[in-house]
């Protein structure tokens, strides 16, 4: 009997889109962070997806002394895939944002394939009482752009040029996957292409099942079977993406960085509980979730023992 496709879920466990206030779940500290990505690999995630933030505020920090203090922990307590986020904030300049791939090696750095409008404010009708300053101007700015031009992306690829990390490719639109295509055509980014495909972002595509089949059938035709196709559903549409994806030979990214939501109106309260309901549907559809290991050989990892830390 044949067995079943193998699956990577990415477990993205705290992001720097939502803000402290809007969920008490959400990690911030280090240790937070760690025990969420430890609990999100044991629930079946292969690869975490990780952001750093200050423990005090809970603002975005992008500074490799601020990965240092997890990525060792998570490293001796779990065999998961570390990917490390190149977005950093979209408050960030290009060379703040790449340090920490650069520092520590990961096998998997994120790697944004155009710039967008990031719309954060329709959150702030959603959550009232904020108790850091800093998230109100941080969400109410309605001039946020999420820089990421030729220039900048290719900044990344040199910078970490020679570390055997492998992207993860965000693509929020049809024109990031032409994006891609530019640079793999150069030579500058090699397959398989772990693509990334984001819905449903204020500022990216939306969330219908047309957007997720018309990004599929785009990179179809650009790449063949020369990327690994995953999705990202912003917020409620998370799972039903997911489903969608996982039914038509894709992988899947769940997390509190992309939704806190367990429910309608139901806040997760840990990364693992996203994981399980995903898992829940893959094993549903006859899928298997993949191991660390099975997502390496999937994605040709270098492997946990040749990363910086
Ligand atoms: N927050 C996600 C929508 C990155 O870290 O490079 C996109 C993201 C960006 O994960
Ligand atoms: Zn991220």
């Amino acid at each position: 009997m044949a067995s079943p496709r193998k699956v990577i879920i990415t477990c993205a466990v705290t992001g720097a889109i939502h803000t402290p206030s809007m969920s008490p779940y959400l990690p911030v500290t280090p240790e937070e962070i760690a025990d969420a990505a430890v609990g999100a690999a044991e629930a079946g995630a292969a690869i975490v997806h990780l952001h750093a933030r200050n423990p005090e505020t809970g603002e975005p920090d992008q500074t490799p002394e601020a990965f240092a203090r997890f990525l060792p922990v998570i490293k001796q307590r779990s065999g998961c895939v570390v990917n490390i986020t190149t977005g950093g904030a979209p408050t960030m300049s290009i060379e703040e944002r790449v340090r920490p791939a650069a520092t520590f090696r990961p096998e998997v750095a994120s790697l944004n394939l155009g710039s967008l409008n990031f719309g954060l404010f329709g959150m702030l009708d959603r959550f009232k009482d904020l108790k850091h300053e800093w998230e109100r101007s941080y969400l109410a700015n309605k001039d946020i752009i999420f820089r990421n031009t030729f220039g900048q992306i290719e900044y990344i690829l040199t910078t970490c040029a020679g570390n055997d990390t492998r992207f993860e490719f965000e693509c929020y639109d049809t024109a990031h996957l032409y994006n891609l295509k530019y640079f793999f055509d150069r030579g500058l980014v090699k397959a398989p292409l772990f693509i990334q495909t984001v819905f449903g972002l204020q500022g990216g595509i939306g969330s219908h099942p047309d957007d997720v089949l018309h990004m599929k059938r785009t990179a179809d035709r650009l790449f063949g079977d020369q990327y690994r196709w995953s999705v990202l559903g912003a917020g409620r549409n998370q799972l039903n993406i997911a489903a969608m994806a996982a039914a038509m030979g894709g992988n899947v990214r769940v997390g509190l960085e992309d939704s806190l939501w367990a429910g309608p109106g139901r806040l997760a309260e840990t990364n693992a509980e996203q994981v399980r309901a995903v898992r829940q549907i893959i094993e549903g559809l006859g899928l298997a979730v993949a191991t660390p290991d099975e997502a390496r050989e999937i994605l040709s990892l270098k492997g946990a023992d040749k990363v910086g830390f």
